[in-house]
């Protein structure tokens, strides 16, 4: 079987209602920093990475812009919490075929546009013991 290509945990992301107050929270409450922050359009979602410390790690803040969004709907159905686990991967669309071969069902054809320019693919959350896995590429990789 084709290698996947796992490098590292890319962020954890928990969906929230409203981003400033999260945010707000989080820097607050744990001292983490507040290092970007984008719309995604396509995504339907409003996001902001925060560094949790110096030795790494990174939480995403996701709350949506529509009620179309994946967001809006997780939030409808679970409330606030962790939404999706992401994993930088060499290549999304290799690391997407190798996991097909598994039988895995992966959310789209071909990659899509995640934070800062990455190329992102998804894990449907039935498939991997109930949780939503995203797998990133980051931009220029
Ligand atoms: C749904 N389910 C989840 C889940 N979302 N389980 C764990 N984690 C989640 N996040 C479960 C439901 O509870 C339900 O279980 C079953 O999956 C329903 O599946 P479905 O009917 O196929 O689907 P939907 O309509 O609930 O949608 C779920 C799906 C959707 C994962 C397909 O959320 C999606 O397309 N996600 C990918 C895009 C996304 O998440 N975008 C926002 C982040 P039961 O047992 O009740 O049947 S954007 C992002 O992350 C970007 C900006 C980035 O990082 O670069």
């Amino acid at each position: 079987m084709d290698e996947i290509g796992l490098l590292r945990i890319d962020h954890v992301g928990i969906a929230v209602a409203d981003l400033d107050e999260a945010i707000d929270f989080y820097e607050r409450t744990f001292g983490m920093r507040c290092v970007h922050r984008e719309t995604n359009d396509e995504q339907q979602v409003r996001e902001a990475m925060l560094a949790v410390g110096p030795e790494g790690g990174v939480v995403q803040l996701l709350a949506p812009t529509g009620p179309g969004s994946a967001i809006a709907k997780f939030l409808d159905r679970s409330g606030p919490g962790v939404q999706q686990v992401a994993y930088t991967v060499r290549d999304v669309t290799a690391a997407a075929a190798a996991l097909r071969e598994r039988g895995l069902r992966l959310l789209y054809d071909e990659p899509r546009r995640g934070t800062g320019g990455s190329l992102i693919n998804f894990v449907h959350p039935k498939d991997a013991g109930g949780v939503l896995i995203e797998l990133v590429q980051p931009a220029g990789a």
